[in-house]
């Protein structure tokens, strides 16, 4: 096996509490210490997408109908859904994420698995990046997050659902065999009602049963399924985390209404776009290294121009090169029907990499345990 597959891993899963409830907390002060229910309305058929934790002691979960949770709560407020709002609110999140470590896949809006394997941030220490990115989410977007920890998918998600809210829990690697002996079936990867429903007819209810059936005997009861859950009751999970790969450059351009040769008013557009992007850049705490102009002339012929640098550019800087590449064209002596500025080679400014710790107190206490 390759030394990367055999090195223990290091999984954290974010799951953010209670949603779509938790923006609409944080947007409306006069819903705090209420029980909330985020959905469709109760005289609707609507179901319920999500209630906060107040709704939850009433029995109130996702799915359930609107009515039947108007009926456990009669005092619960029943809000309608934003997800505009929560999109944007995610986005902000998996950026978090990803200042974190390359290697993010995001599940759902609420969602993620970061592999943090080869981080170098707090010493490699697993869960003291957790403890950041919960600080750092809460800083940033108001909204607790609860962590897991594990050397494994399969491991790390069910460890962000056990001390939620705001948890933080971490099952080592010699932990992890032991946790699943005792675990139900029914919250193993991949292994839904039905599935559930005739492992306990053979006598399967936890972890520590599956562990007795060999592979194969489970393989003739459930198919190739059998050889996974084979797997998963050794606490085994040899799904990589797929990263969705985060945009690569960032550009603008513009197609003018009528041909332009004025030398002058191309470097002012220009300059303009440039100082566009260098903000949208700077807003995402995003660096470039590499900056390309593109001209298209008056007969649709196009050529782009551009440099990269070892040190990241900042606006004035940026500025200047595209300047010097647009010279590099005809621009002038043609006339020109689009003008465009693109910068690649992006990656995140050092400098967010390194919120505070704000768990000082707490720091000595886990100096030495670098999972
Ligand atoms: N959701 C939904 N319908 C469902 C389940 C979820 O619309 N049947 C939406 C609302 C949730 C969001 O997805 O806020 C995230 O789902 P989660 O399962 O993570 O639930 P919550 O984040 O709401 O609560 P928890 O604290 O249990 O994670
Ligand atoms: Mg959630």
């Amino acid at each position: 096996m390759p030394e990367s597959m055999s090195r223990q891993r290091k999984i954290i899963h974010i799951d953010m509490d209670a949603f779509y409830a938790a923006v609409e907390e944080r947007d409306r002060p006069d819903l705090v210490g209420k029980p909330v229910v985020v959905g469709g309305l109760p005289n609707s058929r609507g179901v319920v997408a999500t209630a906060n934790y107040e709704a939850r002691r009433y029995g109130i979960h996702s799915a359930m109908p609107a009515s039947q949770a108007l009926r456990l709560c009669p005092f619960a407020e029943f809000i309608r859904p934003r997800f505009d709002v929560y999109r944007d609110v995610s986005r902000q999140i998996m950026e978090i994420l990803r200042r974190f470590s390359d290697c993010v896949e995001p599940l759902s809006l609420d969602e993620a698995y970061l592999d943090v394997t080869d981080s170098h941030h707090f010493r490699g220490s697993a869960t003291r990046i957790a403890q950041s990115i919960k600080a750092v989410v809460l800083q940033e977007t108001r909204l607790t997050a609860s962590a897991g920890v594990s050397y494994n998918k399969f491991l790390a998600k069910i460890a962000s659902g056990l001390n939620k809210p705001n948890g933080l829990t971490v099952i080592r690697p010699e932990e992890g065999p032991r946790f699943v002996h005792d675990l139900p079936v029914g919250q193993f990867y991949g292994i839904g009602k039905a599935t559930e429903t005739k492992m306990k007819k053979l006598g399967i209810h936890s972890g520590a049963d599956l562990l007795r059936w060999s592979q194969n005997a489970l393989a003739l009861h459930f198919g190739k399924a059998g050889y996974w859950y084979a797997l998963l009751a050794r606490g085994e999970d040899p799904r990589p985390v797929r990263a969705h790969r985060p945009r690569k450059s960032l550009g603008t351009e513009i197609t003018f209404a009528h041909d332009i040769s004025d030398i002058q008013l191309l470097l002012e557009e220009l300059e303009r776009q440039t100082h566009e992007i260098m903000k949208k850049l700077n807003a995402h705490d995003w660096q470039a290294h590499t900056v390309t102009v593109k001209v298209r002339y008056d007969n649709f012929e196009q050529v782009t121009r551009s440099q990269s640098f070892r040190q990241a550019f900042d606006a004035t800087q940026a500025c200047l090169y595209v300047r010097q590449l647009l010279q590099k064209t005809e621009a002038g002596n043609r006339s020109v029907r689009l003008l465009g500025v693109t910068v690649s080679g992006l990656e995140e400014t050092p400098e967010t990499l390194l919120q505070p710790p704000l768990w000082q107190d707490e720091s000595s206490k886990i100096e030495h345990d670098l999972f």
